[in-house]
C-alpha cells in the first residue's frame, strides 16, 4: 500500500546521505520534499502540515550524535514523526463483562462479513475466547448464508437464522444467546449500503442502542483514500466508532487512508485486512508501520543507539563531576543547551503538566524576568565565547575579559556579569544538595530521552517536582522563589 510513499521518501534520504552536515536550507529542502512524497500518496492536508511542524523543529535543534551521519538522524525523526501521527496501538477492550459485544459497521463491499470472520478467528486462535458471530444483514439475500459458510470454515458458531427477522431483534437474540450460551465476545456484522445515507445511520444507531457493543468498528477501504476517512466522519458522527479495520492494505491504494485517519477522525486503526483469506489479518502497530513505509528499521536502530549511549554517558559524566562538588559554567551551558533542545523556555513549560492554558500568560512572566528564550540562547553564547580556562576558573575573568566575552557574544558586560552570577548560585546549590538529592539532578542534567525520544528531543526533562518547591503557581507568578535554579533563573534583583 505504500510503494510509491516508500520509494519518495527513499529518494529524498537519498540525497542527505553522505553529507557531514545538514544545513538548515537542506533541512528545508528536505521537508518540502517529504511534503511532496506524502501528498502524492493522498495524506490530507492538515496531516502533512501537522506532520511537517513536528519534524521541524526537531531537525534543526537536533544535536549531531557521534556515530551517526546527519541523514540518519533525519530517517530517525521522520519515523518518530509517523509514528506519532498513526497514533499508538490501541487493542481492542476484550476485558469487559462476557459476552463483549463487538459491533461491525461499514458500506457494502468494504469487507465487513469477511472482517469478522478474521477477527472471530484470531479471537478464538490467539486469545482463546469463544466467538458466535451474527449475520444483521438483511439486505442482501445471500449475505446470513456467506457468514455462516465462514463460520463453518473457521470452527466458530453462527447464530440459527430466523426467516424474517429485522436487524435490531437479531442483534437483541445474538446478545442473549451470547450470554446465555457463555461465549466470551459475540461479533454483530451488520448491513451495508452504497453510501452513508440516513437509512443506514439511523439503522446503525438503533443495533447500537439495542445491542450496547463494547466495540464499534469501521470496516473502510483504503483504496478509496480520503474518502474512506470522510466515510469514517459520517459514521462517527452517528455511532460510538471505537476503531477501524482498513481492509485491502494489501492492494496498491497509496497509503493516504492509513496516515490520515487517526488524524483526522480521532479514531484508531486497530486492525489491518492484508488480503482475502481468512488468516490476512494484522493489528495496527505504528512503529512497524512507519518501519515498512521507510524500510529503514537499521538506521531507525542505529541512531536509537547512539542516542542511547549519549545520554547515558553525559548523565555518567556530570553525575561523576557533581559527586566531586564540581559545577562548571561550561555544565550550566550544557543544562541552558539541553533546554533549548527541548523547545526552549515555551517547551519546558508545555511539557508540564496543565501548563497548557497557562503557558502563554506563564511565557510573558517569564519573559518580563528576562527568562525568555532567546534569553536562554545569549546565556549560552555568552559561555561559549569564553576560553576553556575561563570556563574552569571564572575568577581570572577581569574587566577586560569581560568585555571580550560580551563582544563575542553580541551581549553587553551587565549580561556577562548575570550570568556568572548565575553560575555561582547555582554552583552553591550543588553543593549544598547532599548525597541522597545528586541523584535527581544528575537525572534532571542528563536522564532519559524526553516524550516520544528522538534527537530533537533528548536530553534530561527536569523533573520540576522532585526538585522541591514543587510547581510554581504560575497562574498567580510569584517571581522567582518558586522555580528550581536548574531552570537558569536569573538571580533575583535584592
Ligand atoms: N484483497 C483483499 N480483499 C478483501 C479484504 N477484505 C475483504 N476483501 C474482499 O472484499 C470483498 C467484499 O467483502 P465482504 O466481506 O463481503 O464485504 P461486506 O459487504 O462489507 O460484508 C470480498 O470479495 C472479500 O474477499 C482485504 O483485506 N484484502
Ligand atoms: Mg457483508
Amino acid at each position: 500500500m505504500f510503494d510509491a510513499l516508500t520509494e519518495n521518501l527513499g529518494s529524498v534520504f537519498d540525497r542527505l546521505r553522505g553529507r557531514g552536515a545538514l544545513s538548515e536550507r537542506d533541512v528545508e529542502n528536505a521537508l518540502g520534499d517529504i511534503r511532496k512524497a506524502l501528498l502524492e500518496a493522498d495524506v490530507a492536508l492538515p496531516v502533512v502540515r501537522a506532520f511537517i511542524d513536528l519534524v521541524r523543529p526537531r531537525a534543526i535543534g537536533a544535536e549531531v550524535l557521534k556515530s551517526v551521519t546527519p541523514g540518519q538522524q533525519v530517517i530517525k525523526l521522520v519515523n518518530d514523526a509517523l509514528i506519532d501521527m498513526l497514533g499508538t496501538a490501541e487493542p481492542l477492550a476484550l476485558d469487559a463483562v462476557p459476552p463483549v459485544g463487538i459491533m461491525m459497521v461499514g458500506l457494502q463491499g468494504s469487507g465487513k462479513t469477511t472482517s469478522t470472520a478474521k477477527l472471530a478467528r484470531s479471537l478464538n486462535e490467539d486469545d482463546k475466547r469463544k466467538v458466535l458471530m451474527a449475520s444483521l444483514d438483511t439486505q442482501r439475500p445471500a449475505a446470513m448464508e456467506q457468514l455462516a459458510v465462514l463460520g463453518r470454515q473457521i470452527n466458530i458458531e453462527t447464530l440459527p437464522i430466523i426467516e424474517g427477522q429485522g436487524p435490531v431483534d437479531i442483534a437483541k437474540r445474538a446478545m442473549q444467546a451470547g450470554k446465555l450460551g457463555g461465549f466470551d465476545v459475540v461479533m454483530l456484522d451488520t448491513a451495508g449500503r452504497t453510501n452513508a445515507d440516513e437509512a443506514l445511520m439511523s439503522e446503525m444507531a438503533a443495533i447500537e442502542k439495542a445491542a450496547s457493543p463494547n466495540e464499534t468498528m469501521l470496516v473502510a477501504d483504503s483504496l478509496t483514500g480520503q474518502e474512506a476517512v470522510r466515510i469514517a466522519g459520517q459514521f462517527a458522527a452517528r455511532v460510538k466508532l471505537t476503531g477501524i479495520m482498513l481492509t485491502r492494505a494489501d492492494g496498491d491504494g497509496r497509503g493516504g487512508a492509513a496516515l490520515s485517519m487517526r488524524h483526522e477522525t480521532g479514531v484508531p486503526i486497530k486492525y489491518l485486512g492484508v488480503g482475502e483469506a481468512i488468516d490476512k489479518l494484522e493489528v495496527f502497530d505504528p512503529a512497524r508501520v512507519a518501519n515498512r513505509i521507510l524500510g529503514m528499521g537499521d538506521v531507525v536502530g542505529l541512531v536509537e543507539k547512539a542516542a542511547a549511549t549519549m545520554d547515558a554517558e553525559k548523565a555518567e559524566k556530570i553525575a561523576a563531576r557533581m559527586k566531586k562538588g564540581l559545577f562548571t559554567l561550561e555544565d550550566m551551558a550544557e543544562q541552558l543547551r539541553q533546554m533549548q533542545r527541548m523547545g526552549g523556555m515555551s517547551g519546558v513549560l508545555g511539557m508540564l503538566p496543565g501548563m497548557g492554558k497557562l503557558k502563554k500568560q506563564a511565557a510573558g512572566q517569564l519573559a518580563n524576568m528576562g527568562m525568555d528564550d532567546r534569553q536562554l540562547i545569549r546565556q549560552a553564547a555568552i559561555v561559549s565565547s569564553m576560553t576553556e580556562a575561563e570556563k574552569e576558573n571564572p575568577k581570572v575573568l577581569n574587566a577586560s575579559r569581560k568585555r571580550r566575552i560580551a563582544a563575542g557574544s553580541g551581549t553587553s558586560v551587565q549580561d556577562v556579569n548575570r550570568v556568572l552570577k548565575m553560575h555561582r548560585q547555582m554552583a552553591d546549590m550543588m553543593k549544598k544538595l547532599g548525597k541522597g538529592g545528586m541523584q535527581g539532578m544528575a537525572n534532571m542534567l542528563g536522564g532519559g530521552p524526553v516524550g516520544q525520544g528522538g534527537p530533537g528531543a533528548q536530553g534530561g526533562m527536569p523533573d520540576l517536582n522532585k526538585l522541591g518547591g514543587g510547581l510554581p503557581d504560575l497562574g498567580n507568578f510569584k517571581p522567582p522563589g518558586g522555580l528550581p535554579p536548574g531552570l537558569g533563573l536569573p538571580p533575583k534583583k535584592k
